[in-house]
């Protein structure tokens, strides 16, 4: 049968009875509602615009697009179509954008009018892409309005596809190095809803979802898609920047059951809050973390304050979602839980050997929902994908009671006096000192030439001798002697990618 995933996604809503139902919802812009049955229609007339364009199966087509909702109308209008959708991230340099379409070479790019300046001198360039459709504003000449690329286009059926085949990708761009496309298939979307989406976030037909991680990184297309498309849920959509004043706004006024953020937001949500001793008046059942680690502070805080815990958990945009979870009634702060149902995870240490409770090792982890590999480049694709296992690159300790804990990027760790240390360890304890807002630690050469922490620090009330006296007895108290970062410098803010992982390379000697 057809393992199409608009089938079960999109097209299954008007079978069920939920064609009146809102699918989604602009919090800005527009605030256009779409329902269900609109998402269904327009998504069909979407495949239709793509082969009136003669954009075949198989092809990739780019979404350089803000999340409104013409955005699942292409998504899954591409699916539906058999046409390989790529989601990209929004927030890139230009020069990266030049090396994505390359890549890539997708034949037609859909961009919000916003950012079709930044991309303009790498069309020039390319000599694949034959479309560019300019959506939520005026076409530029040479390129087409949303509304021209869809008028008078007829609604296409589902193509028949199997579960295997290839679906969407995702550009990975890594803390370094070349961007990878991340080939993932239809049977995929099916299996993190399945696993992570019923199991741990227990996602229902009446939740209302708001991710301030957007669409086009594998966390906001879970969340923000898949996860309440499922079900027949609605998700509140934001196309501007997440900071305290915009979510704070998104929480009162649009009331979502439940929200998914990225460490960095809590602990400045929290500090936003602070003052005032309260968060807005939301019906939250549930809030979720990944991208990194959450500091445990961050956790017991939002849990005093907003009254729901926050799921810490951790995944991959090569796993598309998240596969080592807390669970509902199940959270440790300072651990990454345990494996999400559907998922089994190792860690190994360099000889490939599995270690023991209380040793650091490299997470492994398998489930259904892995890519396919990486497009064109078959060296990393097999160092990462080892057969059923994917290699995350992250190094983890579990605990005797088989909880996991996060010790830091394998690149990241380092040695003092012969002892592993976790950059992650040292931060977490310098972000429970009440003047430290965040906190990132590097290995550091010292007159000897030996690696030692070093932290750069973000505080609360900006340079501060006091605080700055304190930290390193503090971190000495609380997680052991040879960790204390013997220097401590005070930044204004600290290197991040775009989704909010801290960039150490760049803070490291000689970046
Ligand atoms: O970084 C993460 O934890 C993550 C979670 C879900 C999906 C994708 C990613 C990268």
């Amino acid at each position: 049968d057809n393992q199409n995933a608009a089938i079960y996604f999109v097209e299954r809503h008007l079978a069920e009875g939920r064609a009146e139902k809102p699918a989604f919802r602009e919090a800005a812009g527009a605030r256009r509602e779409m329902n269900y049955g609109q998402l269904a229609d327009q998504s069909a007339r979407f495949a239709g615009a793509l082969a009136r364009a003669e954009i075949r199966r198989e092809e990739r087509i780019l979404l350089l697009m803000l999340d409104t909702n013409d955005l699942p109308v292409a998504f899954w209008g591409a699916i539906r179509a058999g046409v390989v959708p790529i989601p990209l991230n929004t927030l890139l340099a230009a020069s990266v954008y030049d090396e994505i379409f390359h890549d890539s070479r997708a034949s037609a790019l859909f961009v919000s009018a916003e950012l079709y300046e930044t991309i303009k001198p790498a069309l020039s360039r390319n000599p694949f892409i034959r479309d560019v459709v300019v959506v939520g504003g005026d076409a530029p000449a040479g390129t087409t309005s949303f509304e021209t690329f869809m008028a008078g286009a007829e609604p296409v059926p589902p193509v028949v596809a199997s579960e295997d085949e290839i679906a969407f990708w995702l550009y990975s761009s890594g803390s370094t190095g070349r961007p990878k496309g991340v080939k993932h298939v239809h049977g995929a979307l099916r299996a993190t809803s399945d696993s992570y989406g019923a199991q741990v976030l227990q996602i229902r037909e009446d939740d209302v979802v708001f991710s301030a991680a957007k669409i086009f990184f594998a966390y906001g297309l879970g969340n923000a898609m898949t996860f309440p498309m499922s079900v027949g849920a609605t998700t509140i959509l934001f196309n501007g920047r997440p900071t305290p004043e915009t979510v704070s706004d998104i929480l009162k006024n649009e009331r979502p059951t439940v929200f998914c953020g990225v460490p960095t937001l809590y602990a400045a949500l929290l500090h936003h809050w602070e003052s005032d001793g309260t968060c807005p008046d939301a019906p939250l059942r549930t809030s979720i973390s990944a991208g990194e680690a959450l500091p445990s502070e961050i956790g017991r805080k939002w849990k005093a304050l907003c009254g729901t815990d926050i799921m810490d958990g951790v995944g991959s945009t090569e796993m598309l979602h998240i596969f080592l979870s807390n669970k509902p009634g199940d959270i440790e702060y300072g651990t990454s839980g345990t494996a999400v149902p559907g998922y089994d995870v190792r860690l190994v240490d360099e000889t490939g050997e599995e270690v023991g409770p209380g040793e650091v090792g490299e997470l492994l982890v398998r489930g259904a929902s892995a890519a396919e590999g990486y497009w064109n480049q078959r060296g990393k694709s097999r160092a990462t994908f080892e057969g059923e296992w994917t290699r995350t690159g992250d190094k983890y300790e579990r605990t005797e009671a088989g909880r996991f804990i996060y010790c830091g990027r394998t690149d990241d760790m380092f040695k003092v006096s012969g002892i592993w240390v976790s950059p992650f360890e040292v931060e977490q304890a310098l972000m429970s000192h009440p003047g430290v807002l965040e906190a990132a630690v590097v290995a550091w050469r010292d007159e000897e030439e030996l690696e030692k922490p070093k932290a750069f620090v973000v505080l609360k009330g900006g340079a501060d001798e006091a605080v700055l006296s304190d930290l390193k007895d503090f971190v000495k108290e609380r997680i052991g002697k040879w960790k204390y970062p013997r220097w401590v410098e005070v930044v204004d803010e600290l290197p991040k990618t775009p989704t909010g992982k801290i960039q150490r390379f760049k803070l490291r000697k000689g970046a």
